[in-house]
């Protein structure tokens, strides 16, 4: 949990993975061991975020197909620096394209601490566009305040409200946009992002709202919605063992599903699409996963 935001996460992980198969000893069958095991611990960190399992693909595929040892090492690190590169490059192109969705003006409501998000709204206001965003903390874990920091830093305005102020955001102060990040998009354009953002996304499309996600081709799987695995926390998040009443149980689960009918578009580094458009997009070039 010091590392937040499913890109960060996944680059942070490749270069984890590779680091182990560079500093690890032996021949290549016991890199090639090393790189499986290692791969299984790294994703079994964050399972519903399959931007993970994609970072982590080619640098195992790198070491199964070297010839030796040597050879291994170095594609290991080469294909973690690949992926961080895409990863930039996707980046920067999102945050063009979502900032373009933003007309002077535009009042924007986020959830949770997306570094795309941040990027496409920095990009609008350093265009000149006036924006303000209202952001919610994103119980447990808080990962809104690390986004109203971000925004506060780069000049823009904020203001920070509770989770479940969102309707009432959106309802009583003409937000005309929400925008959230992406940790997985299924199969049938299923969004699975931080808890709450179905809720925000309801309340949205009961407004009339338009509601984007931010999210890089690699954040697609073609699973179906119903095997993505939400991932459920410590309760010690929620409330600790003394601010809660004997008996008292605590679930935590931290993602939750949007359907498609409720995502206005994504936006991808192929381009602003309909769920399932953006689906095909990124399918088609998308690494099987071993
Ligand atoms: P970027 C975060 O979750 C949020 O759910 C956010 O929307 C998503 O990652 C995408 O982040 P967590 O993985 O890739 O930090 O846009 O728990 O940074």
């Amino acid at each position: 949990m010091r590392i937040r935001g499913a890109a960060a996460i996944g680059c942070s992980a490749a270069q984890a993975l590779a680091d182990h198969v560079v500093t690890a000893a032996g021949g290549l069958e016991a890199l090639r061991q090393a790189v499986v095991a290692g791969a299984e611990r790294l994703r079994a960190t964050r399972p519903t975020a399959v931007s993970l399992r994609h970072a982590l693909a080619p640098v195992v595929a790198a070491v199964f197909a070297a010839p030796d040892p040597e050879v291994a090492r170095r594609d290991a690190r080469e294909a973690a620096g690949v992926f961080a590169g895409r990863v930039r490059a996707a980046q920067e192109e999102i945050a063009r394209l979502g900032a373009d969705l933003l007309p002077a003006g535009a009042r924007v409501l986020t959830h949770c601490h997306s570094t795309a998000v941040v990027d496409i709204l920095a990009a609008a206001y350093h265009a000149g566009r006036c924006i303000e965003v209202w952001t919610d903390e994103t119980r447990p874990f808080w990962q809104g305040r690390i986004t109203s920091r971000a925004l506060a830093e780069a000049g823009i305005p904020v203001t920070l409200m509770v989770d479940s102020a969102a309707h009432s955001a959106l309802t009583r102060l003409d937000i005309d946009h929400v925008l959230v990040g992406a940790d997985t998009v299924a199969g049938d354009g299923s969004l699975f992002n931080k808890v709450g953002t179905a809720a925000v996304a309801l309340s949205a499309q009961e407004c009339g709202v338009p509601f984007h996600a931010a999210a890089a081709t690699y954040k697609f799987t073609s699973e179906p919605a119903g095997s993505i695995r939400i991932e459920e926390r410590d309760p010690d998040e929620v409330a600790a063992p003394g601010e809660r009443a004997a008996g008292v149980r605590v679930w935590n689960p931290v993602f939750d599903r949007t359907p498609p009918d409720r995502v206005t578009a994504y936006i991808t580094e192929k381009g602003v699409l309909p769920p399932m458009e953006a689906v095909r997009a990124a399918l088609a070039d998308l690494e099987v996963t071993p």
